[in-house]
């Protein structure tokens, strides 16, 4: 059976031989394992992916355990309902905000080139917590290559602009820093496979515009709003004034699309304080796998309580999940 490759997967295959770190191959081996038409005549093909894919992966192992060939390297493992990391030019306010949303104290300081590596930090949200990375400025001068691999293994980006000094020139060199390197906004499954570029990277935006700390900022936020031609959403704040922070915070949660979960013991009060958070849309079943496997593999059914739809009805596993639902499960 012939192997009937699509444009898409050839495409991918060219991006894959262009790629020069270890990185960027292996997100082109993944590209084409995912673009691979599966069928008994990709067989060879798939195993054949299988193998490159796991041999680069050791590579990458060994290079970051050695710090890299190209200098040092910084990762920040994820933790909480999702991860943030925060996009803008020198002296934006990235810090600030940070110090602003979290009860982490990041070094703030009147010059550009402040911050040098990545600094995590947990936002707290309802019973939950989002984590938030203060990154070094979008810049191309002092670039190093874990800063854009970090932005894309974050769940989102967002983009903080100072909107006392030019926020156009900023946002437009922040797009065309992010593009040059494969990095656009959006969601990769909302864009049809036809429109998606080999070896890129799409992540969800937000805009923070900062230092909105006066009724004439307030103006130049309006203008900003007017002439910027893009479809982020934009929110004013002033992180040193505590401005808009409430809106910024929950336009990050809607954002991420998560929901909180609550799984509930039968016979026993449900246990409201920990929820588990999974991507919007997830169902019962997902739920039953996140909260242990066994449980996933014995079940038999699960009672629901939500908002004000359900009041401990039977429902079953394919049952779409919303935010603060009780779930409990039986086995
Ligand atoms: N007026 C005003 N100043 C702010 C605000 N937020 C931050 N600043 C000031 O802007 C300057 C830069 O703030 P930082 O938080 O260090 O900026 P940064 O984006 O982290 O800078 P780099 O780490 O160099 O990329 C500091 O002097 C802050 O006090 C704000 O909301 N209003
Ligand atoms: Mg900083």
């Amino acid at each position: 059976m012939p192997a009937n490759l699509t444009p898409q997967y050839l495409a991918a295959e060219q991006a894959f031989k262009e790629a020069e770190t270890t990185e960027d191959r292996i997100r082109c081996l993944e590209d084409m394992f995912r673009l691979l038409p599966k069928h008994k005549g990709t067989d060879h093909l798939q195993g054949d992916l299988r193998r490159r894919l796991s041999k680069l992966r050791d590579q990458q192992q060994k290079e970051s355990s050695a710090g890299g060939k190209r200098g040092h390297s910084h990762k920040v493992s994820k933790d909480g309902a999702g991860q943030v990391a925060l996009a803008g030019t020198p002296n934006a306010g990235k810090s600030r905000l940070v110090q602003a949303l979290t009860n982490a104290r990041p070094e703030v300081a009147p010059y550009p080139f402040t911050t040098r590596v990545p600094h995590a930090a947990m936002m707290p949200f309802r019973d939950t917590k989002v984590q938030l990375v203060d990154m070094p400025p979008v810049s191309a001068e002092h670039e190093e290559h874990w800063v854009v691999d970090l932005f894309k293994a974050a769940d989102m980006v967002l983009i903080v602009l100072d909107i006392t000094t030019d926020p156009l020139d900023q946002l437009e060199y922040i797009d065309a820093h992010f593009r040059q390197r494969k990095l656009f906004r959006g969601r990769r499954e909302e864009i049809d496979e036809h429109d998606q570029l080999p070896g890129a990277v799409y992540r969800p935006v937000l805009m923070a515009c900062n230092k909105v700390d006066t009724p004439a900022d307030d103006e130049l936020f309006e203008l900003f709003r007017e002439l910027a031609e893009t479809d982020i959403p934009a929110l004013p704040v002033s992180a040193e004034q505590g401005r808009g922070l409430e809106d910024l915070r929950q336009a990050i949660w809607d954002t991420l699309r998560v929901i909180r979960v609550y799984s509930k013991t039968p016979g026993h009060k449900a246990d409201i304080t920990e929820p588990y958070v999974l991507p919007a849309g997830s169902t019962v079943l997902d739920l039953a796998v996140t909260v242990h496997r066994e449980l996933a593999e014995q079940y038999k059914y699960a009672r629901i309580w939500s908002e004000n739809k359900y009041d401990g009805q039977m429902v079953n596993r394919e049952e779409p999940l919303s935010d603060g639902d009780i779930i409990e499960l039986h086995t």
